[in-house]
């Protein structure tokens, strides 16, 4: 494929934004190339600047569930743009969105719309803290919470990817209040517990995590969480900003049945407009000013467009719960297809896959289920399987250490395309060629 525009924008790009992008692992750097540049995509279709065609399981990192440019989300935005763009000031949308998320996410009772994950995570600890007078809080190895400073410990995700897990910024001050044991370990976290449990505010975990790569939660893993946080008064909060709808119409805690006392959203909340979301308890969310003291605000939070997109996106969702059988069915076809070829060819690999979710990775471990054995993947051979899938026409994350999404736009003509490239790149890379 000619990437010639690509390479030349790329260049251009790296003159006048930090590293030629807005997100670190956009810039394609784990992979060995310059990274693609978009000019237009449409249901599971996106197209680059030299007019190259891929199907894309980015997705825009989980956000597209119902692919690119659905046409009842691009007719919401243009009608809300056409009333003013932003008012800073109470809407009837906010509230039609308060009410469809409470509606869908079984442990929320109130919310509050914010601007991204990441605010939603920060905002979740903040009010975590305030709630329970505690400084503490526990995350996992690998999560990946968004950038504030309390979370970029042991981090995954861009901070995986390019081996920043501990970004430097982060006070020694602010680090020493983030505890970490490795995800799937409950006795690691019963340990922390007895130590240091009367001052622990909250857990916060990817209940999938995706951020590491696919790792799925363990049997008890979740159930373990919420008894030990119970029993020393911690909050357990859920970050749910790719599971949440996505997993299913109430997210990661309704398919596996645990009830967290926050949940932070993003990602399909927006409908591919920057939203993020933190809602749980009323109890503790009435702690939020101006109805409690813990502070928080947002000149764009519940953005009229934004919340146009997103509820669009969630009554499609909360009006088809078919949908989520039939990306599953795509998602277990994708990832069945890619285990047949790894067997075939003799490929040292694993599938892990979760309804919409999946991650290929490049090891020799038989299993992947913790931090460890995720990130003893072989990145060399992702990076050759990726630039080659690349090639032939699949668009996926370029890092071993994300996810691949499926969309209801993806047809079985996408996916049996994509398992036909996953095996014509897995010979090549046995062959060496
Ligand atoms: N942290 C995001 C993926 N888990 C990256 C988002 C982006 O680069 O757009």
């Amino acid at each position: 494929m000619n990437r010639q525009n690509s390479i030349r924008e790329f260049e251009r790009a790296q003159k006048s934004i930090p590293g030629g992008v807005n997100s670190p692992v956009r810039a394609y750097k784990s992979v060995g190339m310059p990274p693609v540049v978009i000019d237009h995509a449409k249901g599971a279709r996106i197209f680059d600047i030299d007019g190259n065609e891929y199907i894309d399981f980015v997705s825009s990192w989980g956000p597209l569930i119902l692919g690119h440019a659905r046409d009842e989300i691009v007719e919401a935005i243009k009608k809300a743009a056409e009333k003013g763009t932003s008012f800073g000031a109470p809407t009837k949308i906010e509230t039609q969105m308060a009410e469809r998320i409470v509606e869908m996410i079984p442990s929320v009772e109130s919310v509050r719309m914010v601007n991204s994950g990441t605010e939603a995570t920060m905002s979740a600890l903040r009010l975590a803290r305030a709630f329970t007078g505690r400084d503490l809080v526990l995350k996992f190895e690998g999560n990946y919470h968004g950038h504030a400073d309390s979370f970029l410990i042991n981090a995954g995700s861009g901070a995986m990817t390019f081996g920043v897990p501990n970004s430097p910024g982060v006070t020694a001050a602010t680090a020493k209040n983030t505890l970490v044991a490795p995800y799937n370990d409950l006795q690691a976290v019963e340990e922390l517990f007895a130590q240091t449990g009367d001052q622990i505010a909250a857990v916060i975990v990817e209940p999938v995590a995706g951020n590491m790569g696919l790792v799925l939660p363990q049997k008890g893993f979740l159930e373990g969480l919420r008894q030990v946080t119970q029993k020393y008064g911690a909050l357990l909060i859920f970050d749910e900003v790719i599971t949440g709808f996505r997993l299913s119409a109430g997210g990661a805690q309704k398919l596996f049945g645990i009830t967290p006392d926050l949940t932070t959203l993003g990602k399909i909340i927006g409908g591919g407009l920057p939203v993020g979301a933190y809602g749980g308890r009323k109890d503790i969310m009435e702690k939020l000013a101006p109805a409690g003291p813990v502070y928080q605000a947002g000149t764009l939070s519940g953005n009229p467009l934004a919340m146009a997109a997103g509820l669009t996106a969630l009554n499609i969702l909360n009006d088809h719960p078919e949908i989520y059988d039939q990306l599953e069915k795509k998602a277990i076809r994708l990832a069945e297809g890619f285990r047949k070829n790894i067997t075939e060819t003799q490929t040292q690999a694993v599938v892990n896959q979760i309804g919409s979710m999946l991650t290929l990775f490049f090891t020799k471990e038989k299993q992947v289920t913790s931090f460890h054995e995720a990130a003893a993947s072989d990145t060399e051979k992702f990076a050759a399987y990726f630039r080659i899938a690349l090639e032939s026409g699949i668009y996926m994350a370029p890092s071993q250490f994300e996810c691949s999404f499926v969309s209801d736009a993806h047809t079985e003509d996408d996916i049996d395309q994509t398992i036909r490239a996953n095996r014509a790149a897995l010979e090549k890379m046995q062959s060496g060629t």
